[in-house]
């Protein structure tokens, strides 16, 4: 009673927080490189300030990152030496598709990935990568509107043709879309939205929702016929949503911000709109727009995995209540006051990792995979250059401690885990380098300054006997 041999241990990145070089190897420009630092980036990535371009106001962390675009190689050093079996990543979909509607790709893009795919095999690193993570080229936000237009579907499947057909030899597990439900609280970053004055959001929200809901079903179905070893999954931002106290209307609003939640999910797995999100939908006179063969669509190809990330549990009262808000990965929800919180007021909750496994696997009895999860943290570097993170080391060993429980003593099926920003990198919410992820060091900061060389830190080798006790020594 362990985790299987085969465990699938890692870490997770997404090209536009880590890669940088954004004006590189005959890239365009996409969504997430205009996301600025600083005041303005809620309001963008939420789709209520339109920012199509750069300014000179402004500054762009996604502009350099940690420029992984010229250090790969040895990041994947680092993160063999770590002994993943597994590393998580995204394509920067304008790397492949500089406009995102040509009808070629860009060489070039297809290079820098095949080569980043040997280096993953020369260390006999699987790589999961996910399609789409918070990326959309300007080129069709500017030609289509992003994902409210239809168009999209079209324009992501010649992606996932492109992606399929040249890394065959290299990748057989894939994501469709990063956080699918942060659609609906950063429309901006999921699907390219931006809102004019007095448009009604929430239906332009979930007719885009059901673009990609689509677009991620006929994926599936090319992933299995180009080859038929592919395995694709979903991914949501996860986190169950306990009920603030046991008052039967805050039970009922939990159930009910938990279905929103889980709606994107309970298609890509179940195959088809579940009955309360019709229901929903239809009365709030905001049910999407579909083609004839969208339903069969949505049936015939449902995902062979569930993927999520976690960070924390949600708590949830009642309209009306007076309860203090909390934080955390751009959810609303009120502080639970069981719970201790991150610098960034995230609440911590390794239980509720456990939780979430056994609610998501009791749901669709598929299996699933860990694909981020991690501490948020102010790493400050000591006297002698070392960072010692012990907060991180204690906040990873609880959580994997719950993952642990939840597959030897509940028979939860899960494949792996991927630890988020294992190596330093921009923060998606805030656009701050200062709140770090990673086992290893970036010399980057908020200003822009720093070498950009990696450090080890603590946790690095404390991770490394995880991975080589696979799971035992915590
Ligand atoms: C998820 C995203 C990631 C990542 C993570 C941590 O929502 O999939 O891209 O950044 O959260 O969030 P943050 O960077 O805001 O701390």
């Amino acid at each position: 009673m362990s985790f299987p041999k085969d465990f699938m241990w890692g870490g997770a990145t997404a090209a536009n927080q880590c890669e940088g070089g954004i004006f590189e190897g005959g890239r365009g420009l996409a969504n997430v490189d205009v996301c600025p630092a600083g005041a303005d980036r809620s309001a963008v990535i939420t789709g209520h300030k339109k920012m199509l371009a750069m300014d000179d106001a402004h500054t762009y962390p996604a502009a350099e990152a940690v420029d992984q675009y010229h250090h790969f190689r040895e990041d994947l050093r680092l993160f063999a030496e770590m002994g993943f079996r597994v590393y998580r990543l995204s394509i920067a979909w304008t790397r492949i598709f500089p406009n995102g509607d040509e009808e070629r790709p860009n060489e070039e893009g297809l290079r820098f990935y095949e080569e980043l795919f040997q280096e993953c095999k020369k260390y006999g690193i699987q790589p999961l990568v996910t399609i789409c993570h918070f990326d959309c080229p300007i080129g069709l936000i500017q030609v289509c509107g992003g994902w409210r237009s239809r168009k999209m579907i079209g324009y992501y499947l010649r992606l996932c043709k492109v992606l399929f057909e040249r890394f065959r030899k290299y990748v057989t597990h894939w994501l469709t879309f990063n956080e699918i439900n942060m659609i609906l609280h950063a429309p901006f970053l999921g699907a390219g939205l931006v809102f004019e004055e007095g448009e009604d959001e929430e239906r332009i929200k979930y007719q885009a929702a059901h673009h990609e809901l689509v677009a991620s079903a006929l994926a599936v179905k090319m992933a299995h016929e180009i080859n038929p070893s592919n395995q694709v999954g979903c991914m949501f931002a996860a986190g169950s949503v306990y009920p603030y106290s046991c008052r039967p209307q805050d039970v009922w609003e939990a159930l009910k911000t938990g279905q929103e939640n889980y709606f994107f999910a309970d298609v890509q797995a179940r195959g088809a709109y579940p009955s309360y999100a019709v229901r929903r939908l239809q009365a709030q006179g905001i049910y999407p727009q579909m083609e004839p063969d969208d339903v069969q669509i949505l049936q015939r190809y449902p995902v062979d995995f569930i993927a999520f990330s976690y960070y924390n549990s949600r708590c949830i009262a009642a309209p009306g209540s007076t309860q203090e808000e909390a934080e955390g990965n751009l959810f609303r929800s009120v502080k639970n006051p069981y719970l201790t919180f991150s610098d960034w007021g995230w609440p911590i909750d390794p239980l509720g990792l456990r939780i979430t496994l056994n609610e998501v696997y009791d749901r669709y009895q598929k299996p699933l995979f860990i694909v981020e999860n991690g501490l948020g943290a102010m790493d400050q570097p000591d006297t002698q250059e070392q960072i010692e993170d012990d907060y991180r080391i204690a906040y990873l060993r609880e959580h994997i401690r719950a993952m642990k429980a939840a597959v030897e003593e509940d028979g939860v099926d899960l494949m792996g885990y991927t630890a988020w920003g294992c190596v330093d990198l921009v923060s998606a919410s805030t656009g701050e380098m200062k709140k770090r992820y990673g086992f290893i060091y970036v010399d980057k900061q908020d200003d822009g300054s720093g070498t950009l060389a990696r450090s080890r830190k603590k946790s690095f080798g404390w991770y490394q006997k995880v991975i080589a006790s696979n799971g035992e020594i915590l």
